[in-house]
């Protein structure tokens, strides 16, 4: 039945060719899943794995608009819809210029597995386009976002397929996206995004909901092999969005976050990026839209920074012991090298934060050497699974309170971690073996929606 799983996987690269990032992720997750092949023969019997790493639907279409100097420009917009056996299609856009069919499909496989752990009744989906934000007016994002939305609008509602944000894609590209979408189709209808601004529908607490997310489930990661996250020396890279809601977070928790990072390079903080006023930075240092952190060491002149560097090896550059690492940043962002420098200097647990962040030979160096590994579509599933109360807050026509929003959070995040724990022991005898147990927990549910469902 291990053969079944690598026939799917090379056939996934045949039929995919050059999509290097959708490779890597159907190889990750896939390979998980041998054990449940096993034990379950009528899974390879009506294709499922087969379906399974083919999108239900893809569109590619062009997006024209004017920049603010009257030249035209186009580029490529996407959305690939690819499993909605549990729920209507969910899943962010991303904007940035490498944005090509490889990383919206891995990041919308991914997407089936995440959604499906969250335990709510979201598909898998994920969209966007290789137009890069960073350096364009107000104007020209609006302009850009009205294009985009003129052709996405007839692909997407409450009930089929509903984006969200990713890289690239906040709060003001998805209202100008809103508002668009209102206009050509004369409905309010809220659910058919999220993130949105708290004035028209978006969620108290969306937007801290991933960082949140990420450290409580590296809480529960920590306590079941006998270890507390307060007083925990953590570092992290980026210094988005999904960046700040982790240090809010460690913070919130009594955690000592020492780094962030950008492509300039990254912050050492010896104090800690653990006050109110350093937090809030995190905020303005992103909306700057210079996309660089080294104006943080200007700021705050105790920190320290490495031009040119990852986080990866602050250990070494710094002689100290990290407890945790968090990547926060982008895909592909921790290498052997990088995963050998985190391992030497002593750090015993690790999270992804950002979707694969980790390559997989990485990947599968960490999980050998550290006590535990948490993986992305587990640990940030929280800010999904906060786009799926928002959903449910629209179309009840009531706002939901702060409050509310975090105690269900956290016990999501629980669960969550349990049920990986759960696999991991049930098919790997070992409750750490989280990487593997996201995969076969996500891929359980949805498994069994589609086979209730025949030959779709
Ligand atoms: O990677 C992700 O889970 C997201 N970018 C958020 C998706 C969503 O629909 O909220």
């Amino acid at each position: 039945m291990a053969n079944y799983v690598e026939r799917v996987i090379e056939l996934c690269k045949k039929n995919n060719p050059g999509e290097l990032e959708f490779h890597q992720t159907v190889e990750e997750v896939l390979t998980s899943l041998a054990p449940v092949m096993d034990a379950n023969p009528q899974y390879e019997e009506c294709a499922l794995l087969e379906r399974l790493v083919e999108p239900e639907r893809g569109v590619t279409f062009r997006v024209v608009w004017v920049d603010d100097e009257g030249k035209v420009q186009v580029n490529k917009g996407y959305r690939y819809q690819f499993n909605s056996a549990i729920g209507p299609y969910k899943g962010g856009l991303r904007f940035a210029p490498n944005v090509y069919p490889g990383i919206i499909k891995f990041l919308g496989f991914e997407q089936i597995f995440k959604n499906s752990l969250t335990g709510l009744p979201i598909g898998g989906g994920k969209g966007g386009s290789d137009f890069d934000p960073n350096g364009k007016s107000d104007a020209e994002v609006m302009r850009f976002c009205q294009a985009f939305m003129t052709e996405l609008y007839r692909h997407i509602g409450p009930d089929t397929d509903v984006p969200a944000g990713d890289l690239g894609v906040g709060a003001r590209e998805i209202g100008y996206l809103f508002g668009q979408y209102k206009r050509i189709t004369d409905r309010f209808d809220g659910g058919v995004l999220t993130g949105k601004g708290i004035p028209y529908g978006g969620l108290l607490g969306r937007t801290e909901a991933t960082g949140f997310g990420i450290v409580w489930y590296a809480e529960e990661m920590l306590k079941a092999n006998g270890e507390e996250i307060k007083d925990k020396v953590v570092a992290i890279s980026g210094f988005g969005n999904v960046s700040w809601g982790t240090a809010w977070q460690l913070q919130r928790l009594g955690a000592k976050l020492v780094t962030i990072s950008g492509p300039d390079g990254y912050i050492y903080d010896p104090d800690g990026i653990s006050t109110d006023e350093k937090v809030a930075y995190l905020l303005e240092l992103r909306a700057s839209g210079k996309n660089i952190c080294a104006p943080y060491a200007e700021k705050f002149p105790n920190a320290k920074f490495y031009a040119g560097k990852k986080p990866w090896g602050v250990q070494q550059d710094e002689g100290i012991k990290v407890d945790m690492f968090i990547p926060c940043a982008m895909q592909n962002d921790v290498h052997m090298e990088h995963a050998q420098q985190i391992v030497d200097g002593g750090c015993k647990f690790y999270c992804e934060g950002a979707n694969m962040p980790t390559t997989n030979d990485a990947l599968q160096f960490l999980m050998e050497k550290c006590v535990a590994v948490g993986p992305a579509k587990a640990a940030n599933a929280g800010g999904v699974a906060c786009s799926c109360i928002e959903m449910g807050q629209n179309s009840g026509h009531t706002v939901f309170q702060h409050e509310d929003v975090y105690a269900q959070l956290h016990q999501i995040m629980k669960n969550i971690y349990n049920a990986c724990a759960e696999a991991g022991e049930k098919y790997y005898g070992n409750k750490n073996a989280l990487v593997q147990g996201a995969n076969i927990a996500g891929f359980e549910r949805v498994a069994q929606a589609m086979m209730a469902q025949g030959l779709v």
